[in-house]
């Protein structure tokens, strides 16, 4: 008996073995389109043309060996240190030995929870009906826990790591040249694909605010940098379909339809190294599945804006509250920047920092230590930004 998704009657085994072909033909799709290497620039410091015209091609492209092994090793020890004193469940307030579990100092718990294999937002109205369609799930093997930690929200405030990695001027260097030198951020999520248990992502696309603009554009949502701690393999990755950024708002209920499940065609796998790092237009049509694999997935997400689509934008968070981002908010929330900046200055000082030209006058303010720990970083994330 499946008591934990009593309505699934797949099992994990038949669920990876229906994905099978969609693998095989996801797969060589990816490596025709390529759309990958590392982050190369000029002598000037600027992006490599090809890559931004890659990218606004196919809405994606893949950096390779973005993160060193040193660094790789610290960013997994974070991850891991920071689910060992996750809640034992949703509701409790102590981890699995006992004790207080980590996090409760911020206002916004950092643990999110789905039940395994399970699809906790296709077909819902949750995340403002983004989801609109159910994926396959698949019955967890019977020693599974009844929970597993799905995301952890505000990456920068839990894990000193991730702040460092913030701060890299590769990604910094593509976000200016993609976004111009205003970019500004979004929010800092880990997902996080357990073997066997982690849930899937239903076909969505991201962006609630501009999509009836009059000037709507392809870019209009910003992108996400997706940086993979461990190898993200067709079976556990984020897929996507290749230059639907470009649509507008697309009918995914149909498209599932089409293909009679959850495998929509044409749709390819973002796949890669450990250390590799995806940016990702929000505006693409993307989701991942189950994982039924034997294979674990982390991904540390890191999202950015075009500064004139937040600017003075009035929006209703996910958990109702109504913001206006107005210059106060988003120079508060851009701070992170700077700080982020200057704790990978601190860890890695042979290395070139990135310059943020748009608090380049704050630089003393926006220090990393103690002091900006606390009155800065902690609860930084209450200042998302959203759209
Ligand atoms: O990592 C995943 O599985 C999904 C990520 C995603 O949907 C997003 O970042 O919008």
């Amino acid at each position: 008996m499946n008591d934990i998704n009593p309505h699934v009657t797949v099992s994990a085994d038949e669920h990876a073995r229906a994905m099978a072909d969609y693998i095989a033909e996801g797969t060589r799709r990816a490596y025709e389109i390529g759309n990958r290497g590392p982050i190369r620039r000029d002598a000037n410091g600027r992006l490599d043309q090809s890559i931004l015209d890659a990218y606004s091609e196919h809405g994606f492209y893949v950096f390779e060996g973005v993160v060193s092994d040193e660094e790789l090793k610290e960013l997994r020890s974070d991850v891991e240190h920071m689910l060992s004193g996750a809640p034992i469940d949703p509701k409790s307030d102590v981890d699995a030995q006992g004790r207080p579990a980590m996090g409760q100092e911020f206002t916004r718990p950092p643990y999110r929870y789905a039940r395994p294999l399970s699809d906790p937002l296709g077909g819902t109205d949750k995340n403002k009906g983004r989801h609109p369609a159910a994926m396959h799930e698949a019955i967890p093997a019977k020693d599974a826990p009844k929970w597993t930690v799905q995301n952890l929200h505000g990456n920068l405030q839990l894990m000193d790591s991730t702040l460092c990695l913030y701060g890299h001027p590769g990604l910094l260097a593509v976000a200016e040249a993609v976004l111009g030198a205003d970019f500004v951020p979004y929010n800092e999520v880990t997902f996080i694909k357990e073997p066997g248990l982690g849930p899937s992502v239903a076909w969505h696309q991201d962006g609630t605010t501009h999509w009836d603009s009059e000037d709507w554009d392809h870019g209009a949502h910003g992108f996400n940098f997706m940086t993979q701690l461990y190898p993200s393999t067709a079976a556990n990755c984020v897929w996507i379909l290749p230059g639907s950024h470009k649509l507008g708002k697309v009918d995914i209920r149909q498209m599932m339809k089409e293909a009679g499940s959850d495998r929509i065609e044409g749709a390819i796998p973002l796949l890669c190294e450990a250390g590799d790092t995806f940016m990702l237009n929000r505006q693409v049509v993307h989701g991942s599945f189950a994982n039924t694999s034997k294979e674990r997935r982390v991904t540390l997400n890191a999202g950015f804006f075009p500064r004139h689509r937040v600017q003075d934008m009035t929006v209703e968070h996910l958990d109702g509250r109504v913001v206006t981002f107005d210059d106060d908010h988003i120079r508060e929330r851009s701070r992170m920047i700077p700080i982020g900046i200057d704790a990978r200055r601190q860890r890695f000082p042979d290395e070139a920092s990135y310059h943020y030209a748009p608090l380049a006058g704050e630089v003393e303010a926006n220090r990393w230590n103690e002091e900006t720990r606390l009155n800065v970083v902690k609860n930084y994330n209450l200042r998302d930004m959203y759209i």
